[in-house]
């Protein structure tokens, strides 16, 4: 990089000199007027490097400065991402693009969602009990539904447990679906019964899957009860949220389903949204990791995986 000062009694005079030693392409680095009134202009450019072809004619080539991020940008944008979250993915990006010299769009916003997203399978049976929650119609029997085909489908014995005992007809839904399945199906009403069928359902099945009722978030009555309920098992608790939501308000949601220990996140009715802000920024601001998605309201489609390759895919889509 060339820098050089420059020095005229107007700013016009001092543009035209930087524009006759260094040409249209200099970035004016600092203006300033100095004490006897004339203006100070430091100016910059890149310089060329200069490369040899075979017949050894000169070429002159422009050297790769830094990576264009124009279109992540415009594309995090468009998704509705917060601020802060996009700025910490392109952060990630002028980093990798400079240090890895990746300059292809999909390669480097995949390598810089790395460490800002993480990712869980929901059927990893390390802990066997699985507590479904989010606001009503958000999903939650659905995606059980599918976890409990997808288990069956890979040989994993499960069952389902409702805790839902506010609307009308969940159950006989959820019932039906589990007797398609084959699967069995227990009511409990309370923590104490919920405990008790737990830990003897624990006993039998790898997997356990919890359906609980959907909650009004910023009702403190409705967070306390499902708190309570979710302390009676040692669960991984799983927040389902549809997609398309506003991405403020769908942050402000998970922040409190976060406070009572959800760690996992199930996007919901990807199928029906083309934006994905609210998704990533309600994972990274509340450090929830994408355990599946739902793309689909057909149970037999099953849920599909989620990774930094895919949100890659989604977001430059
Ligand atoms: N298109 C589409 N529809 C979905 C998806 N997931 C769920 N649905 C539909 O959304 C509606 C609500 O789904 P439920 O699974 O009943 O939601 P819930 O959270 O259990 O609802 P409550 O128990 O009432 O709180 C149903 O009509 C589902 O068919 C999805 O991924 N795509
Ligand atoms: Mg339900």
């Amino acid at each position: 990089m060339k820098i050089k000062n420059f020095s005229a009694p107007t700013m016009a005079q001092a543009m035209a000199l930087v524009k006759e030693e260094l040409g249209d392409e200099a970035v004016i680095i600092s203006s300033t007027k100095d004490k006897d009134g004339n203006f100070n202009i430091t100016a910059a450019i890149e310089e060329d490097e200069i490369r040899f072809d075979l017949e050894d004619k000169a070429e002159v080539v422009s050297r790769k400065v830094s990576f264009n991020d124009a279109h992540i940008r415009e594309s995090l944008e468009y998704h509705g991402v917060l601020d802060m979250v996009a700025g910490r993915i392109l952060a990630n990006v002028r980093r990798i693009s400079s240090e890895q010299r990746i300059y292809d769009d999909k390669a480097l916003l995949e390598q810089s969602l790395s460490g800002l997203f993480g990712y869980s399978d929901v059927l990893d049976l390390q802990n066997p009990f699985k507590m479904f929650m989010g606001v009503p119609g958000s999903g939650k029997s659905t995606a059980i539904a599918k976890v409990a085909t997808q288990a069956k489908l890979k040989g994993i014995r499960s069952c389902i447990i409702s805790t839902d005992n506010v609307r009308a007809g969940a159950n006989k839904q959820l019932e039906a679906f589990a007797n398609i399945l084959e699967t069995d199906f227990l009511f409990c009403k309370g923590e104490r019964a919920l405990y008790e069928t737990s830990r003897k359902a624990g006993e039998v099945y790898p997997l356990v899957l919890i359906d609980t009722p959907g909650i009004n978030p910023f009702q403190k009555e409705e967070v306390e009860k499902l708190s309570a309920l979710s302390e009676v098992v040692k669960s991984e608790m799983i927040l389902t949220m549809d997609a398309g939501k506003n991405t403020c308000e769908a942050v402000e949601i998970a922040d409190v389903f976060a406070d009572i220990g959800v760690k996992h996140l199930l996007p919901t009715r990807l199928d029906l949204t083309r934006r994905i802000g609210a998704l990533l920024s309600v994972a990274n601001c509340c450090g929830l990791s994408f355990c599946a998605a739902s793309v689909s309201s057909k149970i037999a489609q099953g849920l599909a995986r989620i990774d930094n390759k895919s949100l890659a895919e989604l977001i430059l889509a």
